[in-house]
C-alpha cells in the first residue's frame, strides 16, 4: 500500500483537497513530508507540465497514484451524462485527455462527480444509458492504453447513483473488464456502509483506489473513523494501490498533510519490515 496525498492548483477552502498550489512545489512538499506518492486533481491535462512532473518525480522518488477529474465537471460544467449531448462529447473526450495522462504517468484515472446526477437528467433510464455508452467508450480506450478507470461509492448527499461498495461492484461487473475498478472513500463509507470492513472484503480484488479522510473530513485523527478495520480490511484483500488522503485543508494545507502521514503511517506500515 502507498500512501498519497491530493494536490490542486487551487481550490475553495470547503473542497476536500490538502496541498494546494504550483502542482510541481506541492509534489516536493509531499515527497519531503514521506509519501510515496500524488493525487493530482485539475480539470484539463494542458493545466500540467507533464515532462516537468516526471522529471521531479523520478529525482524525488516519488511516483503519481491517481487524477482527480471532478474538477472538469465543477469548473467546466462537463458531465458523461449531460441532457446536452455535446456536452457528453467532450466530456468524453476530456476523459480520453485525462486517460492518456494516465498512461503517461502510469496512474489510475478517477471517474467520480463527472459520471453527473440523476436528478439532472431527463430519467433513470437516460442517465444509466448514457453513462453506460460513455463509459464503455472510455474504457475501450483505457484498455488499449493499459489505464485503470476506478468508479467512486459517494455518499447520497453527493451523488444519486453507487453510493455503496457494493452497488459500484455490482455496476462494474457489467463492464467484465480488468480496467475497471471500484474506488472507495472513508468518508463515504462511515456515511453508506453498514459494515465497512465486511464491504471492503466481499468487494475484494475489484478495489482499485481509496480516498482516506476522517469522519468529519478532516485529516485523519481528527473524529471517530475506524482506520485500523479499514487499513487491516484492505491488507486481507492485499489491495497494493494507494491511500490517498482526500480532506479538507485545515487547519492548514501543511499541517493536514504532515498530519495524516504521521497518523496513517502507523497502521499502513506496522508488520512491513
Ligand atoms: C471526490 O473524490 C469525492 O469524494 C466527492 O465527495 C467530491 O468531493
Ligand atoms: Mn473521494
Amino acid at each position: 500500500m502507498k500512501l498519497a496525498i491530493t494536490v490542486v492548483n487551487e481550490a475553495s477552502q470547503q473542497a476536500p483537497f490538502v496541498l494546494r498550489g504550483d502542482y510541481i512545489e506541492m509534489i516536493k512538499d509531499a515527497a519531503k513530508i514521506g509519501y510515496d506518492a500524488v493525487e493530482l486533481h485539475l480539470s484539463d491535462p494542458n493545466d500540467i507540465n507533464i515532462p516537468e512532473i516526471k522529471k521531479v518525480c523520478k529525482e524525488l522518488d516519488i511516483s503519481i497514484s491517481s487524477i482527480g477529474t471532478g474538477l472538469a465537471y465543477v469548473r467546466e460544467g462537463l458531465s458523461l451524462t449531460s441532457n446536452d449531448m455535446s456536452v457528453q462529447k467532450e466530456a468524453v473526450n476530456r476523459m480520453k485527455d485525462f486517460i492518456q495522462l494516465g498512461k503517461e504517468l502510469e496512474c489510475v484515472v478517477i471517474i467520480g462527480l463527472i459520471k453527473g446526477l440523476i436528478k439532472d437528467n431527463e430519467s433513470y433510464e437516460s442517465y444509466v444509458s448514457s453513462l453506460n455508452n460513455n463509459l464503455r467508450e472510455c474504457l475501450q480506450i483505457a484498455e488499449m492504453s493499459g489505464v485503470t478507470l476506478v468508479i467512486e461509492a459517494v455518499n447520497r448527499y453527493e451523488g444519486d447513483f453507487l453510493n455503496t461498495i457494493s452497488e459500484c461492484v455490482d455496476y462494474i461487473e457489467q463492464f467484465n473488464s480488468e480496467y475497471l475498478k471500484v474506488h472507495i472513500d472513508t468518508f463515504h463509507m462511515n456515511i453508506e456502509e453498514d459494515d465497512i470492513g465486511k464491504s471492503i472484503i466481499q468487494a475484494g480484488n475489484r478495489i482499485g483506489h481509496v480516498h482516506i479522510a476522517d469522519s468529519n473530513r478532516q485529516y485523519p485523527g481528527q473524529a471517530h473513523y475506524n482506520f485500523e478495520e479499514t487499513i487491516n480490511a484492505l491488507k486481507k484483500i492485499d489491495y497494493k494501490g494507494a491511500l490517498s488522503a482526500e480532506c479538507l485543508s485545515l487547519p492548514t494545507p501543511e499541517i493536514a498533510a504532515r498530519e495524516t502521514y504521521n497518523y496513517i503511517r502507523n497502521f499502513v506500515y506496522e508488520e512491513m519490515v
